[in-house]
């Protein structure tokens, strides 16, 4: 691992703003592919904030801190990390489902749908069924997305697709499901169209659900 990736990852696990920023920044002048800088830097680190958390070492307080540095890097990464297309691959209603605070991936899934030329309604962070309900119906949109990172909060996803159902939209919608505890077994389970495990593959998932 080069220096400056040690650096970037010691930076998020720190929470340490400021320097995730100027070292992402430092990364990208000296040459560094922004993927590495992306998964090496970013990404395991935060994979690492997990397991500190897991092992009692860190609490909810430095998880956040953690986050804010991560977003921070990947604000500096964005323009180098999206192909910047023009618009024009359709709709996108996106959302971390109801109870759920974790935003992160979700981010990185909407970052990369808009630079596939997708229009995104990001309804953000702990989103309820009847929201992404009437987003779907003002946006028009072809496509719902939904990203759950905690074990308790994943059924909410079941239930954003039975209020689809109620609404009379399931029909008119294609609905794609990520995020850590997901697999594709989950998602057959709750009638989702599609799971990705990544945000490239969410890319990939929604211009095949589009085609479909
Ligand atoms: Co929390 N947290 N957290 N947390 N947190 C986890 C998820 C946890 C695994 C940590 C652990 O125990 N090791 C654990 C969940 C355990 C479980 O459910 N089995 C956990 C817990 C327990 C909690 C609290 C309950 C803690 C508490 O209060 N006691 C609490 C819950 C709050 C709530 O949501 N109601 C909580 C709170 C928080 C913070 C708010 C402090 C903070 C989130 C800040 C934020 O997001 N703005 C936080 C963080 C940072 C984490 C970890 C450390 C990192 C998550 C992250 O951002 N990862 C996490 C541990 C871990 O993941 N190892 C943990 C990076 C991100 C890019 O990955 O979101 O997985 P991820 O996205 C990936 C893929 O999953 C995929 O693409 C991305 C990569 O390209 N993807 C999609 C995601 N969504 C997709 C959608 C798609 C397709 C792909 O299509 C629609």
């Amino acid at each position: 691992m080069s220096e400056l990736i040690k650096q970037i990852f010691e930076a998020v696990v720190d929470g340490n703003q400021k320097v995730s920023e100027a070292k992402v920044k430092e990364a990208i002048e000296s040459g560094l592919d922004p993927t590495t800088i992306l998964n090496e830097g970013l990404l395991a680190a935060m994979s690492e904030v997990g397991k500190l958390f897991e092992e009692g070492e860190f609490f909810v307080p430095e998880m956040l801190v953690s986050a804010r540095a991560m977003q921070t890097g990947l604000n500096v990464l964005k323009p180098l990390l999206v192909n910047n297309e023009t618009k024009g691959s359709g709709t996108v209603v996106a959302g971390t489902v109801q109870g759920d605070l974790h935003d992160i991936g979700k981010n990185l899934v909407c970052m990369m749908l808009e630079g596939a030329a997708f229009e995104v309604v990001d309804l953000g962070a702990d989103v309820p069924p009847e929201k992404f309900v009437e987003a779907v119906k003002s946006s028009g949109a072809q496509i719902v997305a939904m990203s759950a990172l905690l074990t308790t909060t994943m059924g909410n996803m079941g239930a954003t697709i039975e209020a689809l159902k109620k609404a009379g939209l399931r029909d008119k919608v294609k609905v794609m499901v990520g995020g850590a505890p997901l697999s594709q077994q989950y998602a057959d389970q709750i009638g989702a169209d599609g799971y990705a495990p990544d945000a490239n593959k969410a890319v990939g998932l929604a211009k095949k659900l589009i085609a479909a």
